[in-house]
């Protein structure tokens, strides 16, 4: 078991609820509060992460989903080492855009349909690979044709949000399996409502669980 003194903060959720918009007024209270802080994301995160990012978001990308899988992992093995674990021990807080619960809504549940063995597959490679996990996740919660709407305003799909809206139910149902799984690191946060509504949630649940003043 690896050593850490920071704070491991993670956002999930579907496409387009929120997770970057809200990431940036979490960062700016925590800034406020003086408390010394990692943005990071994934898939990316490091600079040999971010090149396979670039891989895995290509449309032109064509791999089965079993490589699909290693390359989140091995992407998110060097983004652990390289960024993750050095700021934790150093005592930053780090800030997450998707981690684990990511890979199990979307590879366990939007590719394979919740397919135990699959599952089975995610954690095997979790429980090997990945310590630590984050403290709190904040799951940012909205309907899927919503969350698709706002991200639907920007530019063009990236090879995940080509998916049809079927793939985005499911992966929504393993985000709320995930929550149901771990109330004791998953809050579920409502993301309908202006971004400052969705903020002011958040910050509420971090000064919570954290007990900052
Ligand atoms: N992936 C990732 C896997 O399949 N497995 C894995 O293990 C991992 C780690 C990339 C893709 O990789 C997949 C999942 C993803 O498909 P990503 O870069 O996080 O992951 O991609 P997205 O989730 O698509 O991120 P987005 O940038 O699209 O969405 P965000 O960050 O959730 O939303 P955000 O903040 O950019 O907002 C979207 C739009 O809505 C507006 C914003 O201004 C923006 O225009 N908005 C609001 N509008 C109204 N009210 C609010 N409260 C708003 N908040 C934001």
């Amino acid at each position: 078991m690896t050593t850490t003194v920071g704070r491991f903060i993670s956002f999930e959720g579907t496409e387009g609820v929120g997770k970057t918009t809200a990431i940036e007024g979490l960062c700016q209270r925590l800034q406020a509060a003086g408390i010394d802080y990692v943005r990071t994301r994934e898939p990316g995160g490091s600079p040999f992460a971010e090149r396979l990012r670039a891989i895995l978001l290509d449309p032109a990308t064509d791999i089965n989903d079993d490589t699909e899988l290693l390359l989140l992992f091995a992407a998110r093995a060097d983004h652990l080492q390289q960024v993750i674990l050095p700021a934790l021990q150093r005592g930053a807080w780090v800030i997450c855009d998707r981690f684990t619960d990511s890979t199990i809504a979307y590879q366990g549940y939007g590719r394979a349909d919740g397919d135990q063995r699959v599952l089975a597959k995610i954690d095997s490679l979790i429980a090997q690979f990945i310590s630590p996990l984050p403290e709190l996740t904040l799951w940012l919660d909205l309907p899927v044709l919503e969350g698709m709407a706002r991200a639907g305003k920007r530019s063009k799909a990236d090879r995940f949000e080509q998916q049809a809206t079927a793939f985005f139910t499911r992966v929504h149902h393993g985000f709320s399996m995930l929550a149901m799984q771990h109330p004791e690191r998953i809050e579920r946060i409502d993301a309908n409502g202006s971004s400052d509504e969705v903020g002011g949630r958040i910050w509420q649940t971090v000064q919570a669980r954290f007990n900052l003043g």
